[in-house]
């Protein structure tokens, strides 16, 4: 069987979302469109690339993304880490013939967003394969509701409500990490979850034309967390350590409106207790509508317009077997899946992709163009207008 060598850069939390999605995504889809074998983990901190070595299972680690780049072994690179070096090590790799899963947002700043979704399709005319990792629009329910749409029974979209809410860093206990920091992470909030939801929302009613929003910051300053990796709030620091600015908002509220005529609304927190990962997507078309929560991520809500006025509601969808590669996860209704399961879908669907030399979804253009919506949000949060997205 095919065998695809694999470089994975940036240890921490989605560091291990990739190696688990790789290493599982043969136990489900097999046979496998190629076996990925994880090869290389680089982290800029020695001793926590050794760690990711033994415990993801890779065969060597490094500290400089370059020797993953430049080694002609490796075929697909991950990339893993902090937002502002996803273009440097994205167009290197792309540039080197390596195939290029990156992280989402796709870059820190627009100008670099702009360079991958160009160095990706001149890449494509090789051969070479990008993906932006937005793997919530994999969701079985998410596919589902796809369907809905696509097959015309709801009708015309008129309304799309979207939320993204978190509680990880509702405490000003929270360490400040990079996703603190606007030179790292280019935003907060916007860049690391209300993407998300863009991303979902253009997959399922197209793309965002105009938007008016806010954005704030609550907690201004946090404690500094020295070395590790990013726990994501399950530490708090006392009083008496490092505290640094935060620079970046806690909190985005937007109108949308799409090409398509249909309005909406986005809102996303990682500051809303009791809200753990509360992506909520609700449209309302002219004859019915759905609704997803990913806290009950293997259910979808119907409601169609032409059931009898007495039986009209919300009845519930459990996916499972006949949905979204239902039949290759856990094929007894009712099981279910998880976040492991969605990265081994999304490792599935790129490595088929490459497989197959065909450039899959959520494609760098595609991730270039949620920057845009973001950069949208911003320019109205400065004007308090509503702003066109760039085309
Ligand atoms: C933190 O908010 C985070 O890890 C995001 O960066 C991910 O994209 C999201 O899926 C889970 O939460």
């Amino acid at each position: 069987m095919k065998k695809l060598n694999v470089g994975l850069v940036g240890a921490g939390f989605m560091g291990k979302a990739h190696s688990i999605g790789y290493s599982d995504m043969p136990k489900y889809f097999w046979p496998a469109p190629a076996v990925p074998v994880l090869k290389t983990i680089c982290d800029i901190v020695p001793e926590i690339a050794a760690d990711a070595k033994e415990r993801f299972g890779f065969e060597k680690c490094c500290t400089d993304w370059r020797d993953i780049v430049n080694d002609p072994e490796i075929d697909v690179v991950s990339i893993c880490t902090p937002n502002n070096v996803h273009a440097e090590i994205a167009i290197a790799a792309l540039n080197a013939g390596k195939h290029v899963l990156c992280e989402k947002p796709i870059a820190s700043t627009l100008e670099d967003a702009k360079a991958m979704a160009e160095a990706a399709k001149e890449a494509a005319q090789k051969g070479i394969i990008a993906m932006n990792a937005y793997q919530y629009r994999r969701v079985p329910a998410i596919d589902l509701a796809k369907k809905f749409i696509d097959e015309g029974s709801i009708g015309k979209i008129l309304n799309v409500r979207c939320t993204y809410l978190q509680s990880w860093s509702a405490d000003p206990a929270s360490p400040l990490s990079w996703r603190f920091q606007k030179d790292i992470a280019g935003a907060g909030t916007l860049g690391d979850i209300a993407s998300h939801v863009i991303d979902i929302a253009q997959y399922l009613a197209g793309d965002i034309e105009a938007v008016t929003g806010m954005m704030q910051t609550y907690i201004t300053e946090r404690p500094v967390q020295e070395g590790g990796t990013d726990l994501l709030g399950t530490v708090k620091l006392g009083a008496d350590a490092k505290r640094k600015a935060v620079d970046v908002d806690d909190e985005d509220s937007f109108l949308v409106k799409f090409k398509s005529g249909a309005v909406g609304s986005i809102e996303a927190t990682r500051n809303a207790w009791g809200r753990n990962n509360f992506i909520t997507v609700e449209l309302h078309g002219t004859l019915g509508s759905l609704y997803f929560n990913y806290e009950r991520l293997n259910e979808l809500q119907v409601c169609l317009a032409g059931d009898p006025d007495d039986r009209r509601g919300f009845k519930t969808i459990y996916t499972g077997p006949a949905h979204f590669h239902g039949e290759v996860t856990w094929n007894i209704p009712g099981m279910n899946i998880g976040y492991g399961e969605l990265k081994s879908i999304e490792s599935y669907e790129f490595i088929k992709a490459v497989v197959e030399g065909r450039q899959p979804s959520t494609s760098f253009a595609e991730g270039y163009r949620v920057e845009r919506v973001c950069d949208a949000v911003k320019r109205s949060a400065e004007t308090g207008r509503w702003v066109t997205v760039n085309d």
